[in-house]
């Protein structure tokens, strides 16, 4: 019988609500700052996410939006450059405390430590970032609890690509089997899939109606005691439970119950919007 030794976490969408009001926000602020008359809204941030990857979101805008900028000499060093402000501003709202972690994240991360297991992040987002949420939102030791952070250009191929999690696993020496993922997306979802890790799907209001593989767990949240989760989609092998919150104990239940996965391929595609 595998044991369950690792939980590896997506960031932005997973452990808290980043994206309508921190990300983008941050973007529009960039924009502002350096003189550019682009506003993304939320319903066109929303389908820009569909490209994972900051710098990788503002180059698809400029190819697919602002064609006469995307012939641009040393458009890759401008987007850096905008990329940078972006994050400076996305710190400076974090450090505001306008991003809380959401229900369940803090309690279970806790749990796992006290069960004795391993703690790791898989995220598209910048390690500065990462490090800064789990910081503002759990103290400056926390980034300790993480036996691996694997974030943003540490791998080439973004999401849906599974390489961030196949590199979180080989930092770990552990193998898919010995793990469970949580994502928020499709796009995250895939990438989990892909390197072949049972995954937990807590949506938001950008990913509720994206589709998940039949052998998703979709939840609305990880819950509390005192605010249970809802159970969006299970697969069939789940049956009824009578949960109302993910705790270490339910997650080994689904551990064992979960028949191996066969890694999810995404359609591919990028999203067309200019909105
Ligand atoms: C979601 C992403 C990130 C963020 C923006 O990351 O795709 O690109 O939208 O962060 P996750 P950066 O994998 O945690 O869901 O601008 O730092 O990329
Ligand atoms: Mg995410």
């Amino acid at each position: 019988m595998t044991e369950l030794k690792a939980l590896l976490f997506d960031v932005d969408g997973t452990l808290a609500d980043t994206e309508r009001d921190g990300h983008r926000v941050a973007f529009n602020r960039a924009f502002a700052a350096a003189g550019l008359d682009w506003h993304w809204d939320v319903e066109t941030y929303g389908q820009l996410l569909k490209v994972a990857g900051g710098k990788e979101r503002l180059r698809h805008f400029i190819d697919t939006c602002k064609p006469a900028m995307a012939e641009q000499a040393k458009l890759d060093h401008y987007i850096t450059t905008l990329h940078a402000a972006k994050t400076r501003h996305f710190i400076t709202l974090l450090q505001a405390g306008a991003m809380p972690l959401r229900p369940g994240v803090a309690r279970l991360l806790k749990a796992a430590r006290a069960a004795g297991l391993r703690l790791a992040i898989a995220t598209t987002s910048t390690a500065r970032n990462v490090e800064a949420l789990l910081a503002m939102t759990l103290g400056e030791q926390s980034v300790g609890w993480f036996d691996v952070i694997a974030a943003g250009d540490v791998v080439a191929a973004k999401k849906p690509a599974p390489d961030i999690y196949i590199y979180a696993l080989q930092q770990l020496g552990l193998s898919a089997r010995e793990c469970l993922a949580f994502e928020d997306s499709d796009v995250g979802f895939l990438a989990a899939g892909g390197a072949g890790l049972k995954t937990i799907v807590t949506v938001n209001a950008y990913t509720r109606r994206q589709h998940f593989a039949d052998n998703a767990i979709v939840l609305d949240q990880l819950g509390e005691p005192d605010a249970g989760f809802s159970l969006l989609s299970a697969p069939a092998w789940l049956g009824s439970t009578d949960a109302s919150y993910v705790d270490i104990t339910l997650l080994k239940r689904w551990f064992t119950a979960w028949p191996d996965i066969t890694p999810a391929v995404h359609p591919g595609g990028n999203p067309q919007h200019c909105g």
